[in-house]
């Protein structure tokens, strides 16, 4: 036994070529020939068959790699008496792919890399432009060959290298380059055609500075490169692979379940597409490039309606004709309507929530809340509970710093806030608004009272700026005043946590002995996972709800 090190073949002078699979791994047993990777350059896939059979040792290139020939593939143990033979023998003799012959073309420019059609220079005008006959090159022995989607229309302006036509073969496809720049007069053939060498493909009118020629057609025979089907090894070489580099292109991407040629794969990893999510409208289902683009476009419209959510990768909920079981009106969603929409998809969609549960004992709170309600008319403020609900999370928002935080944009920190802003939901007329009282934690209970009337009346007469709404640390969303016993509010991203607060009812408590009445106020709080764990949760939440038990705490 020996052991060779397979290197990466000639690739018709192609460079640094991507590897968009590896076929084999360390420890398996090869056949000669077996595809050991698939590399793919702009226009064409080639598999690299190995050149022996036995088993691989190790890998020395993985997915994404860029290879050039002489590259390291893998490491094979061989039989001895392939083993006899030095590594470099190992090399697959490249046939002569068309990526190896440049073209010369009658403008004299050079086609280093594909199978450049041959062209027959049929008309010309002096000094000026001229008409190029440009006919299908060797497709390397293979006859009648499909073509199965013609990539250029007349009156196209193209460049040297455009893809013309896609064929394929039973096993193969290849795209025929432009062997120059010039504009489409006409296409001699159409998909379904069936082609050989030397078929008419199109006319091309070639810019530049041509000298007169006979009018009369005359091939230029240029040294037309092959579309090279498999060759036979130089002797004392191993056999040349089945699907040697050449511009045939496997018509499978590497999971073998996508029909596609190299450019249409480039273009979906130019665009981030996942081919397996698309339907081939070409012939036998083939994936065109149009496919591709009619995709992201979809996509792209259905992000911008709303329809789907960007990244969500979430089935949109489908229209239903609601008419059809009843009378219906539709009514037009406010500008504010609309952001609470997008606002609260994003937040519910990035933010894996968790929604922790707790009664406040505010039995004391709502006995001193009554005594102070003389107080607060001569003040001209309205005393409810909420200016408690304030003080009390910012009293727990200085104890726990852990829920003043937001995840930092680049994923990698948290910004943790030094002061503590609240905003308080208010439910107006045209929907819902989230007004922001600064430094919560410097105000008194008055100011609270006074500020977060101010600005709920503001909401409420459609007056906010922008700027009462930014800025906001914590929310909370009181539905006391409304009902309900319990409910998991959306935390307000980038906030990472909010405070949904319910109906306070007089309830029988167990105190050791008896149960006694006690007003108790529901109370949850929804966190962010990823920026607040629960034991966090549990002490600020537990701080929150003592403080509001006993109000003499938000002294402290
Ligand atoms: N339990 C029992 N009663 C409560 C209570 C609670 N948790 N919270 C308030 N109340 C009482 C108040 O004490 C007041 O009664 P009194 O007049 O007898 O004192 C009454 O309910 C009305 O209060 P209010 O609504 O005028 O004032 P507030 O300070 O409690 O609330 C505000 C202000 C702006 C939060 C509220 O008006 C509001 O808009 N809430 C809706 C918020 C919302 O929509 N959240 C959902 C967001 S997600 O869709």
């Amino acid at each position: 036994m020996a052991t060779e090190i397979i290197p990466v073949p000639d690739l018709g002078g192609a460079e640094k070529v991507d590897v968009i699979e590896v076929c084999v791994e360390a420890g398996q047993l090869i056949e000669a020939e077996q595809s050991l990777v698939v590399l793919e350059s702009d226009k064409a896939s080639m598999e690299i068959p190995s050149p022996k059979a036995g088993k691989v040792i190790s890998l020395k290139v993985k997915e994404g790699d860029a290879l050039s020939e002489g590259d390291a593939i893998l490491e094979l143990e061989v039989d001895a008496v392939d083993g006899d033979q030095p590594a470099e023998a190992a090399i697959p003799e490249a046939p002569a792919a068309a990526t190896s012959v440049p073209v010369e073309t009658s403008a004299g420019s050079a086609q280093p890399s594909q199978p450049a059609p041959e062209s027959t220079t049929s008309t010309t005008a002096a000094g000026a432009s001229r008409e190029e006959l440009v006919k299908v090159p060797d497709l390397g022995g293979s006859e009648a060959v499909d073509v199965i989607e013609v990539c250029v229309a007349v009156g196209d302006s193209i460049t040297e290298g455009d893809s013309l036509v896609v064929l394929e073969s039973d096993k193969a496809s290849m795209e025929i380059p432009s062997p120059a720049a010039g504009k489409v007069l006409s296409i001699k053939l159409a998909e379904g055609d069936k082609v050989s060498e030397g078929d008419e493909l199109l006319v091309l009118e070639v810019a530049g500075s041509a000298t007169a020629e006979p009018s009369q057609s005359a091939a230029s025979e240029p040294a037309a490169p092959k579309a090279q089907a498999p060759q036979p090894a130089a002797e004392s070489k191993p056999a040349a692979p089945a699907s040697a580099p050449s511009t045939a292109a496997e018509v499978s991407a590497g999971s073998g379940d996508v029909y596609a040629g190299p450019a249409v794969r480039k273009l979906a990893r130019q665009l981030g597409v996942d081919l397996t999510k698309l339907k081939g409208t070409g012939p036998r289902n083939r994936l065109m490039k149009d496919d591709v683009r009619s995709y992201v476009k979809k996509l792209v419209a259905d992000v911008n309606s709303g329809k789907v959510s960007s990244g969500s990768g979430i089935p949109p909920i489908p229209a239903v004709d609601f008419a059809q079981f009843g009378e219906i009106e539709t009514l037009k969603l406010s500008k504010i309507a609309k952001i609470t929409r997008d606002n609260m998809s994003r937040s519910w969609l990035n933010v894996p929530h968790v929604t922790q549960f707790d009664d406040a004992d505010i039995t004391e709170l709502e006995e001193f809340r009554a005594s102070m309600k003389a107080d607060a008319e001569r003040r001209g403020v309205k005393l409810t509970p909420l200016p408690f609900l304030l003080k009390a999370a910012a009293a727990a928002l200085e104890a726990e710093p852990s829920f003043n935080v937001s995840l930092h944009a680049d994923g990698e920190h948290l910004v943790q806030k030094k002061y503590i802003h609240i905003g308080m939901a208010v439910d107006t007329p045209n929907g819902l608004m989230v007004p922001v009282i600064r430094d919560v934690n410097k105000k008194g209970l008055w100011e609270l009272a006074a500020e977060s009337a101010e600005l709920a009346k503001k909401a409420r007469d459609g007056k906010l700026m922008p700027r009462d709404m930014q800025g906001g640390c914590f929310t909370i969303s009181s539905l006391g005043a409304i009902g309900g016993t319990g409910f998991t509010p959306i935390v307000n991203a980038p906030e990472v946590a909010i405070m949904g607060v319910s109906k306070a009812q007089i309830k029988p408590v167990w105190n050791g002995t008896e149960f006694v009445p006690r007003n108790m106020l529901p109370l949850t709080v929804s966190y962010d996972h990823r920026a607040i764990n629960g034991a966090d949760c549990g002490r600020f939440f537990t701080y929150l709800v003592s403080a509001l038990s006993d109000i003499r705490k938000l002294l402290l």
